[in-house]
């Protein structure tokens, strides 16, 4: 006899380890846009009349943050960023259009046609997840700035939280720890940043695309190969596993500490770019700096 729901008499499609539930697809789906509507409420992320711009990337994360956002009523528009990674750039632009297609506009950026070089073509001793992260955070914060959106919205989980948390501990960066959690208020020419799948597992996403019928880009990034979050990831699944709870509960403790790690955080007086008009360390904003710009970007 196959397990039914435990709202109808469907035949179960999820077990939910906590809290512990089976669930059908739709009882399922109504349970995952429930908790985004909680997150959204419980750490105030959204008004209801503000624009978000959803950053997605063909994956599943930002294809399920839009698709929710826009069935709990926001008033939503898409950016993808083509990194120029050769043919996982070229697919992940693909499922992004299809993601989006009849659900909200899609704006496309493509770092090999404004830079001259995609990400992994450039010649530094950065590591290449460090600019391209760099690349990607002031593509979408200007994007949204200069078209006046009020909120930057990613598909962020609570399993790429929560390893990115331990990986910080594991290391002391408490400047980091300082800054994170659900909702990065906006400031002057930074625009406001939100995950509303913060509360939510990989697992519960990739169940949410399965139930939706969302399709999306399941390869990994060609650099992301032997990323220590992944290993941190793996470590949080064996505990989750043993433990249920293991990763909400370190989150949620993590964000009642935070305050700890703000007591660290090094004031540093920030000025402005010469050349794009972003706060600056230095002289140049450090997009501005690795890219060697002379003048402002144009989106
Ligand atoms: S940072 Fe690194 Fe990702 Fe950029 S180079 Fe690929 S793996 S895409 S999230
Ligand atoms: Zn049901
Ligand atoms: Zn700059």
């Amino acid at each position: 006899m196959p397990v039914k729901c435990r709202f109808c008499e469907r035949p179960a499609f999820i077990k939910l380890h906590y809290p512990k539930m089976y669930l059908c697809p739709e009882h399922f789906m109504e349970y995952f846009e429930r908790k985004v509507k909680r997150t959204i409420e419980r750490y105030k992320l959204l008004r209801p009349d503000e624009r978000v711009l959803v950053v997605v990337s063909g994956g599943k994360d930002s294809a399920v943050t839009a698709h929710v956002l826009k069935k709990l009523g926001y008033s939503i528009e898409c950016l993808h960023i083509n990194l120029g990674i050769g043919e996982y750039s070229k697919k992940s632009e693909e499922y992004a259009k299809r993601q989006c297609r009849g659900l909200a506009p899609l704006h496309i950026v493509r770092v090999k046609e404004l830079l001259g070089k995609g990400i992994g073509e450039v010649r530094t001793r950065r590591p290449t997840c460090s600019y391209c992260g760099l690349t990607k955070r002031y593509i979408f914060n200007k994007f949204a700035y200069d078209n006046g959106f009020d909120a930057i919205a990613t598909g962020h989980n609570l399993d790429d939280e929560a390893s990115f948390i331990l990986a910080n501990l594991m290391n002391w960066n408490t400047q980091y720890l300082a800054k994170q959690g659900p909702l990065l208020p906006g400031e002057g020419r930074f625009v406001k940043k939100i995950k509303p799948l913060y509360e939510l597992t990989e697992r519960e996403v990739v169940a949410y695309a399965l139930a939706s019928g969302i399709e999306y880009h399941m390869e990994e990034c060609p650099h992301a190969a032997g990323a220590t979050t992944l290993e941190y990831k793996s470590i949080l699944n064996d505990m989750e596993e043993k433990r249920p709870g293991t990763k909400i509960n370190f989150v949620k403790g993590y964000l009642r500490k935070k305050k700890l790690f703000e007591a660290e955080l090094e004031e540093y007086e920030l000025g402005k770019c010469s050349v794009c008009g972003m706060p600056a360390q230095g002289e140049r904003c450090s997009f501005c700096r690795f890219w060697g710009r002379s003048e402002e970007l144009k989106l």
